[in-house]
């Protein structure tokens, strides 16, 4: 079995300075102790530092450096992450919420602004660290899925009174499936790197699911799905869960919380959560759609979002774990083509791989997609 939490990585001695100098930018209490890497994004640079306060407590704390390749106004990031953090705070305090155990929080650095600027460029900021938790790269049990879905819809019903337009829309078009499907197409044909010929299944595989792109889109056009404040990147791995009670507490990575559908939200974790493979995964016949595991993502989504949803958006649920996963694996796709100028790739043919994972994971979903929607609709209709 590969390792199922995210990985850490020790630093060397050039990077440890620089997360130093960087940590030292913030209001951070105490001494510097330890830094070390922590890998499992595949866009920000994430280090965690320890701290010795005045009293001998030792804290930690993550920082990371947007990829401003990726967030090409990275203050507006950071705008949304403060909007978001205070109005979750404020909420937990006035209402105690299910995530009211720990929350997130940023550290104000030298000039007082939630950010500081790094010594070679980019936008740093530092949070709290979770403690006690664990993240998961693969869900081992239906208790982590039922928790982290609850999670998420409990997060979106936290930001469900704040007015779209207090957010910016940092990544424009970010999950517009037929943009994304256009942009494959256009790359396939310019085709830079001279790999379009040795893809050719895989564009026919995207090319014959052309008809589920317009979908949701359609949906938000039409005002039948309300556009919503949503995370927008509901991996797995993005929600803390307690280490002793493998309970959620806390979800993570808010940087592309901005409007959008709560179906690319349950989508991208069901994506996520399904399957006992890693999204790299080379061996194909270890992905797999788990039911189970499906079920426990529905029963503890709705157990938190009922209240606020719709019945068209219940309806498209089951869908909409097809849509994101059909939607990544053209991402994966075009960064392949496009010569891997987006995600951190670690080996030849990386985002190739993964792009793999999510065609055999769409056709999977595919197949048992009647019992899933027939199961939404029980838990639907029971609730
Ligand atoms: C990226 O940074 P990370 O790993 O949380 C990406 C998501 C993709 C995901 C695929 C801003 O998220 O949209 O679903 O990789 N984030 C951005 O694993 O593009
Ligand atoms: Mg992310």
């Amino acid at each position: 079995m590969p390792p199922t939490k995210s990985p850490v990585q020790q630093v060397d001695s050039e990077l440890l300075d620089s997360i130093i100098h960087i940590s030292n930018q913030f209001a951070i209490e105490g001494e510097f102790v330890e830094g070390e890497e922590i890998q499992s994004g595949h866009i920000n640079a994430t280090y965690r530092a320890t701290f010795e306060a005045g009293d001998g407590s030792q804290h930690r704390y993550i920082l990371q450096r947007i990829n401003e390749k990726v967030f090409k106004d990275p203050l507006a990031v950071m705008r949304n992450v403060e909007c978001v953090t205070r109005h979750i705070n404020w909420k937990v305090l006035r209402v105690k919420k299910d995530l009211g155990g720990q929350t997130l929080n940023l550290y104000p650095g030298r000039g007082g602004r939630f950010w500081v600027a790094g010594p070679g460029g980019g936008i740093w900021r530092c949070y709290n660290c979770i403690e006690g938790c664990h993240t998961y790269d693969i869900v081992e049990n239906t208790r982590q899925a039922f928790q982290a879905a609850r999670a998420f819809g409990s997060f979106q019903d936290l930001v469900s009174d704040l007015p779209a337009d207090e957010l910016e829309e940092t990544i424009p078009d970010f999950h517009n499936t037929r943009k994304r499907y256009q942009r494959l197409m256009e790359v396939a044909e310019a085709d830079p790197c001279g790999r379009a010929g040795s893809v050719a299944a895989e564009l026919e595989f995207v090319q014959r699911h052309e008809k589920d792109v317009d979908r949701v889109l359609d949906g938000l056009d039409t005002g039948e799905i309300p556009q919503r404040i949503t995370h927008n990147d509901t991996k797995i791995n993005n929600v803390m869960i307690d280490e002793e009670t493998d309970e959620a507490v806390c979800v993570i990575d808010l940087d592309t919380v901005m409007p959008g559908s709560v179906l690319y939200d349950f989508g991208d974790l069901v994506r996520t959560a399904v399957s006992p493979a890693a999204e790299d995964e080379q061996d194909l016949s270890k992905v797999v759609m788990r039911m189970p595991m499906f079920e426990a993502l529905v029963e503890g989504y709705l157990e938190s979002a009922k209240d606020f949803l719709k019945e068209g958006e219940a309806e498209l649920l089951a869908f909409s774990a097809k849509l994101i996963t059909l939607e990544i694996g053209i991402r994966f796709l075009t960064d392949h083509l496009e010569g891997d100028v987006y995600f951190k790739t670690k080996r030849p043919d990386h985002n190739l791989d993964r792009c793999r994972t999510q065609l055999k994971l769409v056709e999977q979903i595919d197949a048992q997609l009647p019992q899933m929607e027939t199961f939404v609709r029980k838990v639907w209709r029971g609730r």
